[in-house]
């Protein structure tokens, strides 16, 4: 099993801390983003993953984008220790909470719409700081209130078992960190962040800890 990652990527250290807590020993194949206008645009790389994003799992003669349908496959060929609940309502949960962050904050915060208001529209980079942390903030916001009260969430996401929820989750706040986002009014999101990343898994992953870092 290869994964094609890039060490900042959080699509990537989502599936990387999947791999990590199912204790499946992937190859890491570097894709740098930035370097050379990016390898992910590269002919050889282009002809895997015409999306030209990250991660990118090859299984294999499966080609497989999208980190959560890489983790859910994980999840199906790997079962143990399972990332979604066994109970239907319990795996909406964690999907629902899993897509606040994959399909609502994350994609319009990424590197190419970054590049694309500060080299397209020529908005200046405080501008630009401005939008990521509007988007962060809006989504946390809204996660932190649906985690906070809710009698499925345990020491994690859903439950006292790390779920794709929680790979989800830690990425996320890695990378408002990085853009200094406020971090203070999402207490629960926080703790349960804390918590994941005291796991060996969730330190493997860590973008500091990739070989390409
Ligand atoms: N929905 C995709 C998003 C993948 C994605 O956006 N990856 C980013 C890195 S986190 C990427 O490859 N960006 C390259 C670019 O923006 O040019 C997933 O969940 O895998």
């Amino acid at each position: 099993m290869k994964l094609y990652t890039y060490f900042r990527s959080s699509a990537a250290y989502r599936v990387r801390i999947a791999l990590a807590l199912k204790g499946i020993a992937a190859e890491l194949a570097p894709v740098h983003l930035v370097n050379g206008g990016g390898e992910q645009f590269s002919a050889a790389y282009s002809e895997k993953n015409p999306q030209h994003l990250v991660p990118l799992l090859e299984h294999g003669d499966l080609l497989l984008p999208q980190s959560l349908a890489i983790i859910e496959y994980l999840d199906e060929t790997h079962p143990q220790p399972p990332l979604l609940p066994a109970d239907a309502r319990g795996r909406a949960r964690v999907r629902a909470l899993s897509q606040v962050i994959a399909c609502d904050i994350h994609p319009i915060d990424n590197l190419r719409v970054l590049k694309y208001l500060t080299d397209k529209l020529g908005v200046s980079p405080e501008q630009k700081t401005d939008w990521y942390r509007h988007w962060v903030a809006l989504g946390l916001e809204a996660l932190e209130r649906q985690v906070a009260h809710a009698p499925e969430t345990g020491l994690y996401c859903h439950g006292d078992q790390p779920t794709m929820a929680d790979c989800c989750l830690v990425p996320q706040l890695y990378n408002a960190r990085r853009f200094d986002c406020d971090l203070s009014p999402y207490p629960t999101l926080t703790a349960i962040a804390a918590r994941c990343e005291a796991l060996p898994a969730f330190v493997s992953a860590l973008p500091e800890n990739q070989p390409d870092a």
